[in-house]
């Protein structure tokens, strides 16, 4: 059974208090910051690190982690929610403000649509109006420290109005595109846009859920 079966089939949480409206539906509140990735963490040399930007752009672009570090930071705090239900509030990312850089990317008119590349091959699409959202950043940092190895480091992406599994780690570029092209997940049951206030969890938008068969656990380390 695939990851979206599993998680269809587990049992909704009761939640008596969501926070005044805060914590979005079928969520759980937790202190703790789990760590999901499917596959190996990536270690770099920084040296040798970069970041593209490509496809519907007047030219190709290529960042070093230099590059991006001498560009104006930014600090936001924002709430985090996992598809896989848990959600984290009051998380401080510093980085740069995509809207703060989108203006200098040369993204052509006709590009409606953004794959976001991470190592190794994770990928997640937005449309790229998302990108233009007050707190989306590219985020080197958390709660005043470098992000560990397992949250992303160097580079990570922030997308706090949608389900976590957009924030993709490991960054490494932004393809800019006419059409919309799944990724990773949402080639994988889940929902192609991702609004945790909407519950848009999975792509044939059925939320219930039947018995725990399935644990977190898996899914945590
Ligand atoms: N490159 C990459 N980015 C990823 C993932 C991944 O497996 N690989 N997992 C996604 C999912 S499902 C979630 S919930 C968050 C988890 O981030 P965290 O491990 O820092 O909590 O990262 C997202 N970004
Ligand atoms: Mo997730």
């Amino acid at each position: 059974m695939d990851k979206a079966e599993r998680l269809k089939r587990s049992k909704v949480p009761e939640v008596k208090d969501d926070f005044g409206g805060r914590l979005p539906p079928g969520q759980v509140l937790t202190e703790k910051f789990p760590i999901l990735t499917v596959g190996e963490v990536p270690s770099y040399d920084l040296e040798q690190w970069s970041f593209f930007i490509n496809g519907i752009v007047k030219e190709n672009l290529t960042f070093s982690y230099d590059d991006l570090r001498k560009l104006p930071q930014s600090k936001i705090t924002a709430d985090i929610h996992c598809v896989t239900r848990w959600s984290k509030f009051d998380n401080e990312f510093e980085g740069l403000l995509l809207k703060d850089l989108l203006p200098f990317l040369g993204i052509k008119n006709e590009a409606q649509h953004v794959l976001i590349h991470g190592d190794y091959g994770y990928t997640a699409n937005l449309p790229i109006k998302e990108l233009y959202e007050k707190d989306v950043m590219l985020a080197h940092s958390y709660n005043g420290k470098p992000l560990t190895e397992k949250h992303g480091w160097p580079f990570r992406l922030i997308v706090p109005h949608l389900y976590f599994w957009k924030s993709v780690k490991w960054v490494r570029g932004f393809e800019f595109r006419v059409s919309d092209q799944s990724g990773y997940w949402e080639e994988n049951g889940f929902h192609h846009y991702g609004d945790p206030f909407k519950e848009q969890r999975f792509t044939d938008g059925k939320v219930e859920m039947e018995e725990d068969k399935w644990k977190v656990k898996e899914f945590d380390y």
